[in-house]
């Protein structure tokens, strides 16, 4: 319309005409660069890509299924540790917790570099409100978990404040339940689910003996799988309800691999693999991207989709409406001290190879951790001892409970995605291992890795940091007499705490 008037206008009302158009085409900008999105993180603990959307069988996500429908869903992204704090230390500073040494779990002594701050200061300064949890949830999804000491002038989160209207919100909400807890919860779950997931359909991985106790495991975090898709559906309701939900980026993924041997705490695939779907305003539907993509690619996103410039010493990228987005080759994780167990592990995992390197190969990966041992925790794992002691394991399901880990790990995972066949010593595969085990030794380098050294042979060895055992709530209810008096005030404030 506005071509056809110009066309019959006089030369000077033409001249008006032209301007009017670039002073809309300006404000129309302007109104755009000022649209900031809300931003909701649902972080769900401890799981693995176990939904329909990724292929799993045997349980319904209605609104999870939607979400990716109608956004993105990342096939290959992961956590830069497979522990809950170590891996959400980094997520909320955009660095790998092994660079500002974030990477032993609940190291409340670290210190972050004056330069580094959480994510949420920048998108406070971008005029975010920065919000923690939901009534809606299970336990009002609240969990921080930092390895890192925080302001308490400038807290991370503004804890108690609402959304306010006319100003944009990040809010990260906890979904706790797919946690292990440490009653009956999940019993609990199951028993009040109008559709329990059946035994029979669910998947029993190769390194696991399909044994009715361990399918009825499965089965139960399935339904706290159900149940937190429940929860997302009462969030996004929510959002509707407030007129929000139109102009609100809604984020899932998982801040860990599921809690079974090889998942939480391991550098296996089931410990560092997790979900990331991605959907809202400016994010085109039915999209599935099969890059490597992490943790602090997500930080960068984040920061990149409130339109807050991404700060050089982030070490990820911006995954969505990026220019300068370049697929990478490989994503980086570490495992150091999980509760009173230290370790010290690095992988590289590219699209098909992936290399892990064990420092600490004593270290067995059925260590005994005491929270581990909770019945509640690994229901399944006396079973698994009581069969592995009595030889009625295969190979392929021993192999955890072997009394040493292996120096190095190579999988193909194309051809072997369990992770069953370990390739560092074939011959046919040094090459790669090589290349692998090259680009490893850089990214410990680069990244300025504060979890190893190199010794007099310039090998690289773990830096182990001394730390208090009795400050660990359930080491110290295992060593009751090295521990006694003095776990005191402060061990019995922590039973209010979540175990992780
Ligand atoms: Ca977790």
């Amino acid at each position: 319309m506005l071509e056809r008037l110009m066309k019959h206008a006089r030369p000077q009302t033409a001249n008006y005409l032209l301007i009017l158009l670039m002073l809309l085409v300006f404000i129309s900008l302007s109104v755009q660069g000022k649209t900031q999105p809300n931003i909701v993180l649902l972080m769900a603990e401890d799981i693995g890509i176990d939904l329909p959307s990724y292929g799993a069988k045997g349980l319904q996500t209605p609104n999870l299924d939607k979400l990716a429908k109608n956004g993105i869903q990342f096939n290959r992204f992961y956590t830069n540790s497979p522990i809950c704090s170590t891996s959400r230390t980094s997520l909320m500073t955009g660095m790998y917790q092994t660079s500002m040494g974030g990477h032993h779990h609940r190291d409340k002594t670290n210190v972050l570099p004056e330069h580094v701050k959480p994510m949420t200061h920048y998108l406070r300064q971008a005029g975010y409100s920065v919000l923690l949890g939901n009534e809606l949830v299970y336990t009002a999804g609240r969990k921080l978990d930092l390895n890192f000491q925080t302001d308490k002038k400038n807290p991370v989160f503004d804890r108690k404040k609402k959304i306010e209207a006319g100003k944009p919100f990040f809010m990260q909400i906890q979904l706790k339940m797919t946690h292990r807890a440490m009653d009956d919860t999940w019993q609990q779950v199951r028993k009040a689910s109008k559709h329990p997931v059946s035994l029979s359909d669910v998947e029993v991985p190769p390194y696991l003996p399909d044994h009715p106790e361990v399918r009825l495991d499965i089965a139960t975090y399935y339904d706290t799988l159900e149940y937190i898709d429940h929860e997302i559906g009462l969030v996004q309701q929510q959002l509707k309800a407030q007129g929000l939900l139109e102009n609100t980026i809604i984020i899932f993924m998982g801040d860990n691999g599921r809690c079974q041997i090889r998942g939480k705490s391991y550098l296996f695939e089931d410990g560092i693999h997790v979900p990331l779907i991605v959907a809202g305003p400016g994010i085109s539907a039915n999209q599935i991207n099969n890059d490597m993509t992490d943790g602090i690619d997500l930080t960068a996103s984040i920061l990149h989709l409130a339109g807050v410039q991404v700060p050089e010493h982030m070490q990820g990228q911006a995954l969505l409406n990026n220019p300068n987005y370049q697929a990478k080759g490989a994503i980086y994780a570490a495992r150091d001290r999980h509760d009173e167990i230290v370790d010290n592990s690095r992988t590289v995992v590219e699209k098909r190879y992936k290399y892990i390197a064990n420092f600490m190969p004593q270290v067995p990966w059925d260590a005994r951790m005491a929270y581990y041992d909770k019945p509640t925790v690994r229901p399944i794992l006396p079973l698994l001892r009581e069969l592995h002691t009595a030889g009625k394991l295969n190979a392929d399901q021993a192999y955890f409970f072997a009394k040493t880990k292996p120096r190095e790990q190579l999988y193909d995972l194309e051809n072997d995605p369990w992770e069953l066949n370990n390739l560092a010593d074939s011959a046919a595969h040094q090459k790669i291992k090589a290349r692998l085990v090259k680009k490893l030794d850089q990214w410990i380098e680069n990244s300025n890795d504060h979890g190893l050294s190199k010794d007099a042979n310039g090998d690289w060895q773990p830096v182990l940091k001394a730390f208090d055992l009795c400050s660990i709530r359930s080491a110290a209810e295992r060593n009751k007499t090295l521990c006694a008096g003095k776990t005191g005030k402060k061990n019995k404030k922590k039973k209010k705490t979540d175990k992780v």
